[in-house]
């Protein structure tokens, strides 16, 4: 939790496998993909849901792999080059979901974001350096209340905020014209998970046709889920919620930390790419992660090569 967003995260893996790469000293190659191979499953190992993390390092792992050479010089190359384009191409991305995701933003306009995205925090950004007058309300959201981190970043560019609890979202959604939020993993379906408490608000929103937009880099899209597998809802500590209170010992406390906002309930997510119902996150994955999908069928599902063609 030093390490928080979605964004930052995968780029933090990919900042990791390019450090392991130049501090590796041997000499084999086999012995630097093991290592690499290593490294990266103890990355991948440190947050469950987030799927920009795995998706940061098979990027890195799939160039290494396709990468024909018997000089680890160059393999380290391959690394620390891939490490570097994908932090490259992730801050970029960012900003251009701003751009993109600005042009939905009227003047005048209030929007309720929740927890702390920098991508749903860049429209916002983007459409006050476009001119446009807009109120902002944002969420405490509990346990860790990085909520308290947006507020900060908003008035670091001079953009003010009234923060208010997780539970009275409800009793202000007669002022918001827009919700904007962030997404840890955008499944083949459109759902979206993000911070707990943004399926609430989705619905909510929804009750109030209120329009609900997530701002999600397409690293954020999750190639395994094409394939069936679910997401990981991570579960913290019972400690975040009590923090210091006394509590009975036999006191049950249960914390995940996301939860999942069926497409129905979102009405566009904003990527680099453009704007797109979430019903078309698929063709996002097959346009972009083909590769990923192909390689996990090859490794784990054990189908032919040529059976991956039509992918
Ligand atoms: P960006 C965060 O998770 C929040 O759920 C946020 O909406 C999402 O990542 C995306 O953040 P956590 O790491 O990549 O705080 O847009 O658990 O910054």
């Amino acid at each position: 939790m030093k390490i928080r967003g979605a964004g930052r995260i995968a780029r933090a893996a990919a900042l990791g496998l390019k450090l392991a790469a130049i501090n590796y000293s041997g000499k084999d190659i086999v012995g630097f993909k093991q290592y690499i191979s290593n490294v990266a499953e103890f990355l991948k190992a440190t947050r469950p849901t987030a799927v920009s993390l795995p998706n940061a390092i098979i990027f890195i792992l799939h160039r290494l792999n396709t990468t024909t050479s018997e000089n680890v010089e160059e393999l380290k190359r391959v690394v620390i080059n891939s490490a570097e384009e994908f932090i490259k191409y992730s801050k970029k991305a960012t900003e251009n979901i701003g751009i993109i995701g600005a042009k939905r933003i009227e003047d005048g306009d209030s929007i309720l974001t929740h927890c702390n995205s920098s991508a749903a925090l860049s429209v916002i950004i983007h459409a006050v350096r476009e001119g446009k007058k807009i109120k902002v309300y944002n969420t405490e959201t509990r346990p860790k209340f990085q909520g308290y981190i947006t507020a900060r970043k908003l008035l670091k560019e001079c953009i003010k905020t009234t923060l208010i609890t997780d539970s009275a979202v409800r009793a202000f959604m007669k002022k918001i014209d827009k919700v904007i939020v962030g997404a840890d993993t955008v499944s083949a379906n459109g759902a979206v998970v993000n911070k707990i408490g943004t399926s609430q608000i989705a619905l909510i929103a929804k009750e109030a046709n209120v329009d609900f937009y997530v701002a999600a880099e397409t690293y954020k899209f999750s190639p395994a889920t094409v394939l069936g597998e679910y997401i990981i809802i991570e579960e913290r500590s019972p400690k975040e919620v009590i923090r210091n209170l006394e509590m009975p010992k036999n006191i049950n406390v249960r914390n995940p930390a996301f939860d999942v906002t069926p497409p129905e309930y979102i009405d566009a997510i904003i990527t680099e790419l453009g704007i797109i119902p979430p019903q078309a996150s698929i063709l996002i994955l097959k346009e972009h992660y083909g590769w990923a999908i192909r390689d996990y069928l090859l490794n784990e599902i054990f189908i032919d090569e040529a059976e991956t063609t039509s992918i």
